[in-house]
């Protein structure tokens, strides 16, 4: 039979409790920082509801919980290659809260290296949890992996409503892989799969670059009443790639491919998309309040759909050097571009 180990946490409440600010007063020698306490490795069973108050580090971890988790506004906990497994028996038995800092990483900060990722599932994949981090918690993602979270319209998935930074992440079957509620939501190099929404922004503008979403049942990002800046995002096979609601968000490099409904819908909004592709049934949906500016942008005009009197305004970059017959670049040369009947729509100096 397997044996279990169990760590009692209360060893590491009293240890953490012996830092500077508990120090004898009767102690005249400088204080110095404590080094952070050993990190704890090996299995971990938690049956009760799991309050972090200090410092608590998980190396090489696996932990079993079978009760809540909290981190409260004092607590600071960290995972490296650690996995959490929550036991719950129905969606939002159990839930993680976090008022102070998170912190979840693998070894060797590379994510092409899976192995070593850090992990919070459901140990029963019909079952979800829910994650909250509120605002003023701090919350570090490096090369990790979150799945089973958020089940319903209030339980949503990852919900972050601090500052964060989430890098070479992986979210997988969740219902929501992350709801953005603070502009200083940073989210990098990631990919999200199998949800109901990939991302959705709430009232804010997060930084969102370099990610990827694949089908997403319903759809891949949601903006509302967000203006981020979204930089080299890949939507994949999502229903609808990109819905906007009251956002004007600027795409830059963004590909929205094989969406099955639309790839953009657009309510009240008029995004600036840039040097973007979009390949889908309906690669735009213009509907009421939008206007949306296409600038180098490859689409298929006839699968564009507009709601009467809106309409997509759309333009192109042009790079022109005039150069004499060795190569060298002419200064002050006017160069026109002409219609297709030969009329001068713009003409400037190079
Ligand atoms: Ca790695």
């Amino acid at each position: 039979m397997k044996t279990r180990a169990v760590i009692v946490l209360t060893l590491i409440i009293f240890i953490s409790s012996m830092g500077p600010g508990t120090a004898s007063s009767g102690d005249t020698a400088p204080e110095e920082p404590l080094a952070p306490p050993a990190p704890i490795t090996g299995l971990v069973i938690i049956d009760y509801d799991w309050s972090v108050t200090n410092i608590q580090r998980f190396l090489n971890a696996t932990i079993y919980l079978t009760g809540n988790l909290t981190v409260a506004s004092t607590g600071n906990l960290e995972f490296v290659n650690t996995t959490l497994a929550l036991n719950i028996s129905r969606n939002g038995q159990y839930k993680i809260k976090v008022d102070g800092k998170f912190t979840m990483a693998d070894l060797d900060m590379d994510p092409s290296t899976q192995a070593d990722a850090s992990l919070i599932k459901s140990n029963n994949t019909a079952f979800k949890y829910f994650f909250q981090a509120v605002a003023g918690s701090s919350v570090f993602l490096y090369n990790s992996i979150l799945r089973n979270c958020g089940y319903d319209g209030q339980s949503q998935g990852m919900t972050l409503s601090g500052t964060a930074i989430l890098d070479g992440m992986l979210f997988q079957n969740n219902y929501f892989g992350l709801v953005a509620k603070s502009s200083n939501v940073m989210v990098l190099n990631s990919t999200f799969s199998g949800g109901y929404y990939g991302i959705y922004s709430y009232f804010c503008n997060p930084t969102l670059r370099n990610l990827t979403i694949i089908g997403s049942s319903v759809r891949g990002m949601y903006l509302y009443y967000s203006t981020p800046v979204l930089e080299d995002c890949v939507l994949l096979n999502n229903r609808v790639g990109l819905y906007l609601q009251n956002s004007e968000p600027r795409a830059l490099r963004c590909n929205i491919t094989g969406s099955q409904t639309a790839g953009i819908s657009a309510w009240y909004s008029s995004p600036l998309l840039e040097d973007s592709w979009l390949s889908n049934i309906i690669d735009m949906e213009v509907r009421i309040g939008s206007f949306p500016r296409l600038l180098n942008t490859q689409f298929n005009e006839s699968r564009v759909s507009v709601d009467l009197g809106y309409y997509a305004s759309v333009g192109q970059h042009l790079k022109v050097a005039v150069v004499n017959s060795t190569g060298a670049p002419q200064p002050d040369i006017t160069v026109a571009v002409l219609d297709e009947i030969g009329r001068a729509s713009c003409r400037e100096r190079v």
